[in-house]
């Protein structure tokens, strides 16, 4: 853990993790902000040259205490290790004082239980009394409860899914993002109990002022970049006749723009920005619909 001085008045200062999951997406994210950071790896703290922001790169489980604790002011941590920290936090009888700013894009994951393949599952009441292994005890044993159910929760900081195998449980609590792990271990999931993304914090004290320009700045661009990472810039050329019917198959897209076309006032051109992704299903029955020259294009960033 770094030592806990507070970070400095004029520059905000941003826990993210050193290296792992969330560590590429998390700093792809701040370059598509605008914010330029020199040798990321290297350093544990890191001033962005054009930005009043530093970065302190540290394991992901630290970030939720080192934002709650005012060491940090932001910090971007899966909402899995955030939940399990608060509820450890509440019962040791710590207040909690975090406010998440932004879900973001990326680090989706469930956490699940899952049994050996060959053991029979109907309903949950099948895994009460059994021993469950996982790296995040509160929030198994807090699903548990609230299902009325009895669990014998054992707690592993890794390799949880080799647990069953080794003897240790008999069933596991853990991140799933796409299975392979899971299947590769003859085990399958029965149960999501919490789904989680990344997401950026904010310890919940009052910002100086300077920070607090700097943050509102730093929210706008993370909007900006997430809208326009699924919008697309969608033109193409339309009978008039069929305008409403194409206007009703754009997804999410409003008010566009109606463009004449040299030499056929049959047609126009139509140029809009459609807020949700545009699927080759769309353009196809778009086409049908009677649009012609069809583009769609990527946008880089966005502000409404
Ligand atoms: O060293 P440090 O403590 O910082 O990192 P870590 O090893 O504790 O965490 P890391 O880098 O593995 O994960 C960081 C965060 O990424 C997690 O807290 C989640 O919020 C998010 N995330 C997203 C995942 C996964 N997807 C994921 N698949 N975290 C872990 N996994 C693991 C899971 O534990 C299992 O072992 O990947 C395996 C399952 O993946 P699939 O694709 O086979 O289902
Ligand atoms: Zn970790």
């Amino acid at each position: 853990m770094p030592p806990a001085t507070p970070p400095p008045k004029d520059r905000l200062r941003l826990a993210l993790q050193k290296s792992g999951r969330l560590s590429v997406d998390s700093l792809d994210l701040l370059n598509r902000c605008g914010i330029k950071v020199k040798a990321p790896k290297e350093k544990l703290l890191l001033h962005a040259e054009n930005f009043p922001v530093d970065l302190l790169f540290v394991r992901d489980d630290d970030i939720p205490q080192l934002v709650m604790d005012g060491v940090c002011d932001l910090g971007i941590v899966g909402e899995n290790v955030l939940e399990e920290t608060a509820l450890d936090r509440a019962a040791d009888g710590e207040t909690n004082p975090y406010v998440v700013e932004r879900r973001l894009d990326f680090g989706g994951c469930r956490l699940a239980l899952a049994v050996p393949e060959e053991r029979p599952f109907t309903t949950l009441a099948d895994l009460a009394g059994l021993r469950i292994a996982t790296s995040y005890p509160r929030l198994t044993k807090r699903f548990f409860q609230e299902k009325g159910l009895k669990a014998d929760v054992v707690t592993l900081t890794g390799s949880v899914e080799i647990a069953p195998r080794l003897g240790l449980a008999d069933a596991i609590c853990d991140l799933v993002a796409t299975g392979s792990t899971l299947e590769a271990n003859r085990l399958r999931a029965v149960e999501t109990i919490f789904k989680s993304k990344a997401t950026l914090i904010r310890c919940d004290r009052d910002l100086d002022p300077v920070k607090r320009h700097a943050l509102d700045l730093l929210l706008r661009r993370i909007d900006g970049v997430q809208l326009a990472a699924e919008a697309k810039y969608i033109m193409l050329h339309a009978p008039k006749a069929a305008l409403p019917e194409i206007k009703r198959l754009l997804p999410g897209a409003e008010n566009p723009t109606l463009l004449p076309l040299a030499g056929d006032d049959t047609k126009v051109a139509l140029h809009a920005v459609c807020q949700e992704a545009v699927f080759w299903e769309t353009m196809e029955s778009l086409k049908r619909a009677g649009a012609s020259s069809i583009l769609v294009l990527p946008i880089e960033k966005m502000m409404l």
